[in-house]
């Protein structure tokens, strides 16, 4: 003798609350399995809206999961930190931006990427911290393959090892982001480097001699000086200022190399580059200062730019 349908509807129900995910799809199965087999009627109805739970905690589970991992994209260039456990990257994100993030001497400390901005040379820049990629990455293992989309959209990356750490910890990472086909411009950050004796960073540049290496210490502000900067090398993009009215602009724009004088125009209003007839260029790509310029003139970093109508 089967359990009363209403009954069964209310076991159900108790059994459901609070599972989610994985552990309420098992339910719905051992519930679906205890089900009397009819194919009509409120136990067929029964068998359907069960079904039906199974497809809505499925697309719940999915939504969570891309919600929580996607990274929005903010500033010029999207900047990934990626390296073993422990090794320092949630501590240089803090010491470069005004975030609060969890540092702590332990592995996984962080869970989940974690986006700072960063101003470099007037520019702001996105670093985000990819936790936790460990061997078998590519595979999904601790959910890999969610850490990997968010580098496979990034422009870069910054590869983090510690100072005096085997390079083969390092190399793990690296072995699981190239099998996932992932290839974006790179350098090495020593990280933790006063920690290290001096020949720990020359002999985690010769293990990877295809980087370029350079010691970073949160103790240490130049080191963290220059480590900007090479971001903003990796970035592979140009600062151009404006100036109007003979007046220069404190925040220059980000451009990307070959942008001419119509780009730059343009990033200032898509009305301005049908119209204006040229610019007035100050620094490097200028032969004289203040040369008067064609729509077409290729700008370079450093230049200073007045648009005229
Ligand atoms: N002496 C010194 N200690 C540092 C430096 N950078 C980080 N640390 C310490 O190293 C430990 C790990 O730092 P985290 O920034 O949490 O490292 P992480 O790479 O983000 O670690 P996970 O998120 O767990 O992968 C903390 O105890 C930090 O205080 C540094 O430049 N010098
Ligand atoms: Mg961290």
């Amino acid at each position: 003798m089967p359990m009363p349908h209403r009954t069964f509807a209310q076991v159900a129900k108790r059994r459901l609350v609070g599972t989610e995910g994985r552990e309420r799809i098992r339910v719905v199965r051992e519930l679906l399995a205890e089900l009397p087999d009819y194919r009509n009627g409120p136990y067929a109805d029964l068998r359907k809206s069960l079904l039906a739970e199974i497809e809505d905690t499925r697309v719940r589970s999915n939504a969570v999961q891309r919600d929580s991992i996607a990274v929005r994209r903010e500033g010029a260039a999207q900047i990934c930190l990626v390296g073993p456990p422990n090794v320092g990257k949630s501590s240089v994100l803090q010491a470069l931006s005004e975030i609060q993030i969890k540092t702590g001497d332990y592995p996984f400390t962080t869970l989940r990427p974690v986006p700072a901005l960063t101003r470099i040379g007037g520019v702001l820049v996105q670093l985000v911290e990819i936790p936790g990629l460990i061997e078998g990455a590519s595979e999904d293992r601790g959910g890999g393959r969610a850490l990997l989309g968010v580098l496979r959209s990034a422009d870069a990356i910054v590869y983090c090892c510690r100072a005096g750490a085997d390079p083969a910890e390092l190399e793990a990472v690296r072995a699981e982001i190239a099998i996932a086909g992932i290839d974006k411009p790179a350098i090495l950050a020593v990280t933790r480097a006063d920690e290290a004796d001096p020949g720990a960073v020359a002999r985690l540049a010769a293990a990877f001699p295809d980087l370029e290496a350079l010691p970073v210490s949160i103790l240490d502000e130049a080191s963290l000086d220059a480590f900007r900067e090479a971001v903003w090398r990796l970035t592979g993009l140009i600062r151009v200022r404006l100036r109007n009215n003979g007046v220069t602009e404190e925040e220059p724009l980000a451009l990307e190399p070959g942008a001419t004088v119509t780009d730059v125009a343009d990033s200032v209003h898509h009305d301005l580059a049908t119209m204006f007839s040229g610019a007035r260029v100050w620094g490097p790509s200028a032969r004289f200062e203040g040369q008067r310029v064609g729509r077409e003139h290729e700008v370079r970093d450093g230049d200073v730019v007045e648009i005229v109508r």
